[in-house]
């Protein structure tokens, strides 16, 4: 018999990892309570409720992969899934395995400790609730503590202050309304053009352009999917022996060994077709200045042709290194800039002042609003985690641990944090990859791993010290043969949040990593300190 609040797995947040790791580890008889802040499941797609909210991964991929029955009966409506679809996924996948009733909302966890005496993490909520658990999962999501920005008076702007990160669950009416916005990366390109639609005036506050490619989304081709069904298994073997497990039907000629009319009539097909696969369209952009350039100007003439305003489009031109931030995807971002209500403000040129009662000052002048927008993103990666008092053997923290960086093995384990398991964890392919097949294969592993652990009657698993190194000095040797480390400011390197150390957190090349790790697990676990 259990005692009460005592489980073998305690699993923290009911995203698509939370909520996968429930079914998964519940189907393998162990106890699972899933703990989540937010008052329902789905993770991102439960908070990012902002207008034009969508995923930048082809719906037929953004999907679980677990059961056969689960992907072939459902539809969806859109290449691109808007949030409410997916949200409507994740609940209806909830209700079909029966996960609400392991799950405990509105709850957010506050302190984890280890006791070595027992190998058992006591866990500490914001309600004062305590659990025991031997294992713990942080299916805490890569992007889920919003950044805000340090900006003098933000708290004391007097009008509707909202986060693209934490939207509001009704719907806001903009209408004869003055909207500005801080932020041009993927929440604000998605959100600007149906926000300008709405709004009396939208003003836009740009610190960095992004790159951003259209999606040229549109109703799910009905036959595409009947043939991607009829062969789903294969399709998804495939798409896993890829570079980031997408079909982004990858181009293996070079840019600069390819003549300038051909290259562009490749970037244009691209353009045409839209999406993330812009990014494949030859073999050594993310590897060679040079090649990245031709696509940097190849976008350049795109922004400067729909743009109508000269200078507006020389804005709004990224001079950074193509796919070192996420590339962004959109619908009519660009267009927007040719509305008479929309106006761009460079905050290189005039940086934002004082956010002020009424509005925003910045060295050229003062805007009037009546809603501000933050789109500035998320502590990424190793927010959410931090933000949890988390403390490993001797009463390390990982706060301490991690001042230099997010060292860990595999992106998995963490030396000092035995039994305590990342989701999508910095040093795996995680933002890098299709998220739902990165989270499977995470929780598979983890599964696996937990099972032969009760198989062999152990009861604590961590990484060893030179693993860890040596997966570090892995992670960051991949990296480093990619312009993408140096490129530009990116959440990816953790530039966004002040003091925040720079690493390249993501694992570059799903397919290695995926070998890696079955390595690791048909090895005993090698890396791995069992007892
Ligand atoms: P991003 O991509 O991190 O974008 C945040 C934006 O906010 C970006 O343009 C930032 O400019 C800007 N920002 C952040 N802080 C400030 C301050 N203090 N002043 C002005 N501008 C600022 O977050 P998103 O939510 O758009 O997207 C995150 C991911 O979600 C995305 O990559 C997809 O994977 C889904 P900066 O570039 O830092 O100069």
């Amino acid at each position: 018999m259990l005692e009460k609040n005592s489980f073998d797995v305690l699993i923290v947040g009911a995203g698509f990892a939370g909520m996968y790791a429930l079914h998964r580890l519940r189907s393998l008889g162990f106890s699972a309570r899933v703990v989540e802040a937010g008052s329902d499941l789905g993770g991102t797609w439960y908070w990012n409720r902002y207008p034009g909210a969508r995923c930048d991964v082809h719906s037929l991929e953004y999907s679980y992969q677990f059961s056969v029955s689960l992907q072939q009966q459902w539809s969806w409506t859109e290449k691109y899934a808007a949030q409410a679809e997916i949200l409507a996924y994740a609940n209806h996948v909830a209700k079909q395995f029966d996960l609400r009733k392991d799950m405990q909302f509105s709850t957010r966890v506050k302190t984890m400790c280890f006791d070595e005496e027992i190998d058992t993490w006591i866990i500490s909520t914001d309600s004062g609730e305590e659990f025991r658990s031997r294992f713990c999962i942080m299916a805490t999501g890569c992007l889920s503590k919003p950044n805000f920005p340090d900006i003098k008076g933000l708290e004391d702007f007097k009008a509707c202050l909202l986060h693209t990160a934490i939207w509001p669950k009704h719907e806001i009416d903009f209408s004869n309304k003055r909207v500005g916005i801080i932020g041009t990366g993927s929440s604000a390109i998605q959100a600007i053009p149906l926000i300008a639609e709405m709004a009396k005036s939208l003003t836009i506050f740009q610190r960095t352009a992004s790159f951003s490619i259209p999606a040229c989304n549109g109703l799910l081709d009905k036959s595409y999917e009947q043939e991607i069904k009829s062969r789903y298994p294969e399709f998804r073997k495939e798409n896993s022996q890829r570079y980031a497990a997408l079909n982004n039907n990858p181009n293996s000629v070079s840019a600069v060994e390819t003549a300038t009319d051909a290259r562009n009539s490749v970037y244009e097909d691209r353009w045409q077709r839209g999406g993330l696969p812009f990014l494949a369209s030859f073999n050594d952009l993310a590897t060679n200045v040079e090649a990245n350039n031709t696509a940097v100007e190849f976008i350049h003439k795109k922004i400067q042709e729909i743009v109508q305003d000269p200078d507006v489009a020389q804005r709004l031109c990224p001079h950074t290194v193509l796919g070192c931030k996420r590339l962004c995807v959109d619908t009519n971002y660009y267009q927007t800039y040719n509305r008479d209500n929309v106006q761009l403000v460079d905050l290189n040129s005039t940086a934002i002042e004082c956010v002020t009662e009424s509005g925003i000052k910045t060295s050229g002048a003062e805007y009037e609003l009546d809603y501000l927008v933050l789109a500035t993103g998320f502590d990424a990666m190793t927010g959410a985690l931090l933000d949890i008092d988390i403390r490993g053997v001797d009463q390390l923290r990982l706060r301490e641990k991690w001042r230099n960086g997010p060292h860990n093995y595999l992106g998995l384990s963490i030396n000092g944090f035995p039994n305590l398991f990342m989701i999508t964890g910095p040093g795996s392919p995680s933002v890098l990859a299709n998220m739902i097949v990165a989270i499977e294969q995470h929780v598979d592993w983890v599964a696996d791993c937990l099972n032969y652990m009760r198989k062999n009657t152990l009861t604590r698993i961590q990484a060893t010290v030179v693993a860890e190194q040596n997966w570090v000095d892995r992670v960051n040797r991949i990296a480093a043969k990619t312009l993408f480390p140096t490129g530009c400011n990116s959440w990816y390197v953790g530039a966004n949040i002040p003091g925040k150390t720079r690493v390249f957190m993501p694992y570059l090349g799903y397919p290695n990593y995926v070998d890696y790790c079955e390595s690791v697990a048909t090895n005993n676990y090698k890396g791995f300190g069992l007892s």
